[in-house]
């Protein structure tokens, strides 16, 4: 019969695998439509519960309550410093502009094409010409034909509640181009983020242009990115810990060796 490979990984809070993500069994449309919130999700991703509201509302008020204690103390102090030295938000995540921290440069590109009135094929034109990828656009296994539910949301919910999506509508037309190449070149979770938030902060009247833009360039959109993944990577270490999962070593069999011979004299 056949013969099963033994994983290489133990995982029990999250699967992206189906048609819908998967939080400790909860699909992420139902984590909406019941309203968990945040401390909803971090109940599922840390202790695989769904957890009542009274708790993840006091969830919701931890996080408030200890995002910040001032610049001096020493975890703000080590931020600070290494800002400072130049180093960027994401780093700290291991992630980079193609996965996760996609959201800055994914803001920057639609709302400059958008404000200086490229249209769609002119703009993905444009940048090809450039060499450069589109940032928000592409996804290893997201496409037209498994879409990805997060989109989604993201998108229904600004549409219902902004005064303005031309952001978003504007990447939303770029998507309708850039999938005629490949149908993966789908607006992806980093790009409706960061395209609804720019939307978010230029029409929600609370900002200039001008700072609505400065938060853009200050990196405020991958941080969104780097506080939501968090939530997901401390389940993941709370959860090897849990699973009791030794030292890792990756399995030869999945390594092309190729090593020259040292020239022989
Ligand atoms: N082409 C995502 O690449 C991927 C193009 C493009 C124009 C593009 C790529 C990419 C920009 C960065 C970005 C965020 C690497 C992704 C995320 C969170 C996540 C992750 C998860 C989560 C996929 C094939 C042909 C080539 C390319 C062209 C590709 N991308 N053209 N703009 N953006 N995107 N990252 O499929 O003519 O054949 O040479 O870097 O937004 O990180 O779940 O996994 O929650 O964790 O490998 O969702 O798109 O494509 O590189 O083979 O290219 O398409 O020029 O054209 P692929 P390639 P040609 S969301």
């Amino acid at each position: 019969g056949l013969v099963r490979k033994p994983a290489g990984f133990l995982s029990s809070i999250s699967d992206d695998r189906g048609e819908e993500l998967v939080y400790a069994g909860m699909p992420i449309s139902q984590i909406f439509s019941q309203d968990l919130g945040i401390g909803g999700v971090v109940g599922l991703l840390w202790f695989r519960r769904r957890l009542p509201d009274y708790a993840n509302k006091f969830i919701e008020m931890v996080l408030m309550v200890t995002a910040d204690h001032g610049p001096a103390v020493s975890g703000a102090h080590n931020t600070i410093v290494t800002a400072r030295a130049g180093k960027d938000l994401i780093s700290s995540l291991c992630s980079g502009p193609r996965f996760g921290g996609a959201l800055d440069d994914a803001a920057k590109m639609f709302t400059r094409a958008y404000d200086s009135g490229l249209t769609p094929e002119e703009f993905v034109e444009k940048t090809r010409k450039s060499g450069k990828l589109i940032s928000g656009i592409g996804h290893l296994v997201k496409s037209l034909e498994n879409p990805d539910k997060r989109v989604e949301i993201v998108v229904e919910f600004a549409k219902k509640n902004f005064d303005s999506t031309s952001i978003l509508d504007y990447a939303l037309a770029v998507q309708k181009v850039t999938t005629r190449k490949k149908s993966n070149l789908i607006l992806n979770v980093d790009g409706a983020v960061a395209c609804a938030f720019v939307d978010l902060l230029r029409g929600c009247k609370l900002f200039s242009k001008e700072e609505a833009d400065q938060y853009v360039k200050l990196g405020s959109l991958n941080a969104l990115f780097v506080l939501g993944r968090s939530i997901g990577f401390i389940g993941h270490f709370l959860d090897q810990k849990r699973l009791g999962q030794g030292l890792y070593r990756h399995p030869t069999d999945d390594i092309t060796y190729f090593l020259h011979d040292l020239p022989t004299n």
